[in-house]
């Protein structure tokens, strides 16, 4: 059927698989953070966003590649219905959480678009990794497709203001407006390695100067420190 005949209870059904995927990779994710936190002592994402892509939009994108817009050939063909984005402070960061994401359990690494390396010719930078994750639904479990998208600050700033020019001036964006925006990318990119330098200075420079703290950022795990903290739980339990 039609993904613009189907009934609003019927699109959510569909959707049900995505919903949760996201649900789970989000939490691996956490996880990843506050691992990485304990590590290193500084976080290394600056937020993470998911969202599930509008049947309206998953509709556009199979007409432009010629299929017709049915749930089927979603789940066939589309591969970010199920989208997280990390947006992280330095380059070098997207491929220590890259790494840590290829190493989880249970995670089928369908392709890898390292659009950092290889930049998209109007300048757009990002690592995208296309994945497949169990999810247990009530009629069993299935792999489910979710692409993660791994960027800078700098990178998601440039995304976001293309995005919005190219939804505003499609089908084509002005040559002079391209070449702009290929500028200002490669300016973005001198920007993220300068800002990569610096980082890496100021961290020498902490390591060399800065005396260990010692258990400070490990007491928001425990219960406030009282003296009769567990007390106070037994208490509660009578
Ligand atoms: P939206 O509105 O973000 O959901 P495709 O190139 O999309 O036909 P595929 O394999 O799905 O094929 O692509 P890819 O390269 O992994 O890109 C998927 C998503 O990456 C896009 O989704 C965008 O979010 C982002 N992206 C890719 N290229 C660009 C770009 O040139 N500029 C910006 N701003 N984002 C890009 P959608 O569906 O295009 O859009």
């Amino acid at each position: 059927m039609l993904i613009e005949n189907m009934s609003n209870h019927d699109l959510r059904l569909a959707m049900l698989p995505y919903s949760s995927a996201l649900k789970v990779v989000n939490m691996y994710v956490e996880t990843i953070e506050e691992e990485l936190f304990a590590n290193r002592r500084s976080n290394p994402i600056e937020h993470v966003k998911v969202r599930l892509k509008r049947p309206s939009s998953i509709a556009r994108k199979l007409e432009k590649r010629g299929l017709e817009a049915t749930v089927d050939n979603a789940v066939k063909y589309i591969d970010d219905i199920a989208g997280v984005r990390i947006v992280c402070l330095f380059q070098d960061d997207i491929y220590v959480i890259a790494n840590v994401i290829k190493s989880l359990p249970n995670i089928r690494i369908v392709r890898i678009k390292d659009y950092i390396k290889e930049p998209k010719d109007n300048g757009y930078r990002s690592y995208h990794m296309h994945i497949e994750i169990p999810v247990r639904m009530l009629d069993g479990e299935q792999f489910v497709k979710v692409e993660i998208q791994i960027r800078t600050v700098a990178m998601d700033f440039w995304a976001s203001v293309e995005h919005k020019i190219r939804y505003k001036k499609e089908p084509e964006i002005p040559d002079k407006i391209s070449a702009d925006l290929i500028k200002c990318a490669n300016l973005i990119e001198k920007i993220d390695s300068k800002m990569q330098k610096l980082n890496k200075k100021i961290m020498e420079l902490e390591a060399d100067e800065a005396p260990e703290e010692i258990h400070s950022d490990i007491t928001s795990y425990f219960p406030e420190e009282k003296e009769s903290g567990f007390e106070d739980i037994k208490k509660k339990k009578r």
